[in-house]
């Protein structure tokens, strides 16, 4: 088994948090998106939309899309839960996920495509977007802000999947100076505490 992975991008990061929490070795092939590594009709071969991370089991078969392979080895691993114990649990820690996913996590990752023109030659950047999104990236951050007054971590009491994708949009925000402001306190309470689990220099 394998996971095709790209050390300074946001989304595998997800998953290497994920798998690190779970204490869960894998091995990771690097893939160089700059050079079009993941768009060769090889790696299409895994992922028709070209994108990491993608995990290989032993007998060929590929998974794509981080939060199906965090699904993967939750369900072979289940402890410790990261998306949830029951059906509540599971809802809200899913629901924090997706909007934290779209409110934070794809805006940051639009205003990175769209105003450095990193992926120039695969993709049309409109600056404009960019712009846009990294402005609604800074508005979700207040919004977070507001939940981290009444909760430990975003989706409750326990760290979760919807903590990983927060931190990893955060952190990967810096490349766009999408940051969090010195009187976000408790979202900066909460960084602070995701930050220093092990798991986060995975
Ligand atoms: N929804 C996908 C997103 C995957 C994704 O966008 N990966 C980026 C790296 S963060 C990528 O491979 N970009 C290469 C490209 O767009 O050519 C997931 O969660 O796995």
């Amino acid at each position: 088994m394998k996971i095709y992975d790209t050390q300074t991008a946001p989304t595998p990061r997800r998953v290497r948090m994920f798998l690190a929490e779970k204490g869960i070795d894998v091995e990771y092939v690097q893939v160089d998106l700059q050079k079009g590594e993941n768009i060769t009709p090889e790696m299409r071969a895994k992922n028709p939309i070209g994108k990491i991370p993608i995990l290989e089991l032993d007998d060929g078969t590929c998974i794509s899309e981080s939060d199906a392979i965090c699904l993967y080895f939750e369900e072979l691993h289940p402890e410790k839960p990261l998306l949830g114990r029951n059906a509540l649990e599971k809802a809200q820690i899913a629901m924090w996920q997706r909007q934290i996913e779209f409110g934070l996590f794809m805006q940051i990752g639009m205003c990175f495509q769209h105003s450095t023109g990193y992926f120039k030659d695969r993709m049309t950047p409109v600056k404009e977007f960019g712009e846009v999104s990294g402005q609604n990236a800074g508005k979700f951050l207040k919004l977070l802000e507001r939940r981290l007054a009444d909760s430990r971590f975003i989706a409750g009491d326990e760290f979760s999947i919807a903590d990983i994708t927060a931190l990893c949009s955060i952190d990967f925000g810096r490349a766009v100076n999408v940051r969090m402001s010195e009187d976000q306190t408790n979202l900066k309470r909460w960084y602070d505490e995701v930050s220093s689990r092990p798991s986060a220099k995975a």
